[in-house]
């Protein structure tokens, strides 16, 4: 298998936030004016999570912030869905804005939240652009056949399946289709989600997912790969038969949440090598390393 965890994992813990975090986890992953960019899930003393910017020249070693860069609070006519925190985020680049999605938690149960910023220091903030239950929603960089498109993952009953849809706006969103199911027996048997943001190869689109099966008492996360067609990305055209990565290590078996690996960012470098940031046991930020081409090859 090509892909190979960096030897100095974790990268960040919650030992090197500057204030008390229960936990920092799952963070969003971008390059920004030349730097690497991190936006982290961190987890407060009181549950609720928000937001922290890293920042970083190499991509391994990153500085935070003095203090959070969005909050549940900084959410206003949106609090109602959002008062139980805000988790997970995703960031999609389109022309110079960064487009975030993020889960909104509250008591009316996950759901998908826009935000976009310029800088990352100030975020408009776009609102609801899914119902409850929904997570794990990223947004594909460009306009294919003149819409934009996302994946989710609706919660339906017992039904934890991956879908796509399209939209003129990035607020108005339709023609959902269902994109992809668990693959019962397997690693993915109970539930499957977006992982990372659809990146554009030569071959399709390419994205991680992260797969769920119940053992005993303990869920394992896993992570696989999949591939779309690039002009009707509702078609699955390729898909990893095995997990690309999966819980080992201490740091990935021993935290809040034992024997998860969960990533929701990653980035391609010029020369095809792909740093991907991912979470152990939801309890620290972690990196891997391959290509695209590696990737490609697993799909096929
Ligand atoms: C998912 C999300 C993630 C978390 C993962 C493993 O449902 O809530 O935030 O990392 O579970 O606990």
């Amino acid at each position: 298998m090509q892909i190979s965890r960096y030897i100095k994992n974790p990268i960040i813990t919650k030992n090197d936030v500057p204030f008390k975090v229960n936990s920092i986890f799952n963070p969003g992953a971008t390059k920004f004016k030349d730097k690497y960019l991190l936006l982290c899930r961190i987890e407060m003393p009181d549950g609720k999570s928000s937001f922290i910017k890293a920042i970083s020249d190499d991509g391994y070693n990153f500085k935070l912030d003095e203090k959070p860069v969005l909050t549940p609070d900084d959410h206003h006519q949106f609090i109602n869905y959002v008062n139980w925190g805000i988790e997970d985020p995703r960031i999609t680049k389109i022309n110079d804005s960064y487009f975030i999605t993020y889960t909104g938690y509250s008591k009316y149960m996950p759901l998908v939240m826009l935000a976009e910023t310029k800088d990352f220091e100030k975020f408009e903030i776009h609102g609801l652009i899914s119902e409850p239950s929904n997570k794990d929603c990223a947004i594909f960089p460009e306009k294919i056949g003149g819409y934009y498109w996302k994946i989710d993952r609706p919660s339906a009953e017992e039904r934890k399946d991956m879908w796509i849809s399209k939209s003129p706006d990035l607020i108005h969103w339709g023609d959902y289709r269902l994109l992809l199911e668990p693959e019962k027996g397997t690693w993915e048997h109970n539930k499957i989600g977006l992982s990372t943001p659809p990146i554009k190869t030569k071959d399709g689109w390419l994205l991680l997912y992260h797969g769920v099966r119940g053992f005993g008492i303990s869920n394992l996360y896993k992570l696989g790969a999949l591939l779309l067609d690039l002009e009707k990305p509702w078609i699955v055209i390729g898909k990893t038969k095995e997990p690309i990565l999966s819980p080992d290590l201490d740091y990935e078996r021993i935290g809040d949440v034992p024997n998860v690996v969960f990533s929701c960012g990653w980035i391609d470098e010029p020369d095809g090598k792909i740093k991907i940031y991912y979470s152990g046991a939801d309890s620290n930020i972690c990196l891997a390393e391959t290509t695209i081409d590696d990737l490609l090859s697993l799909c096929k």
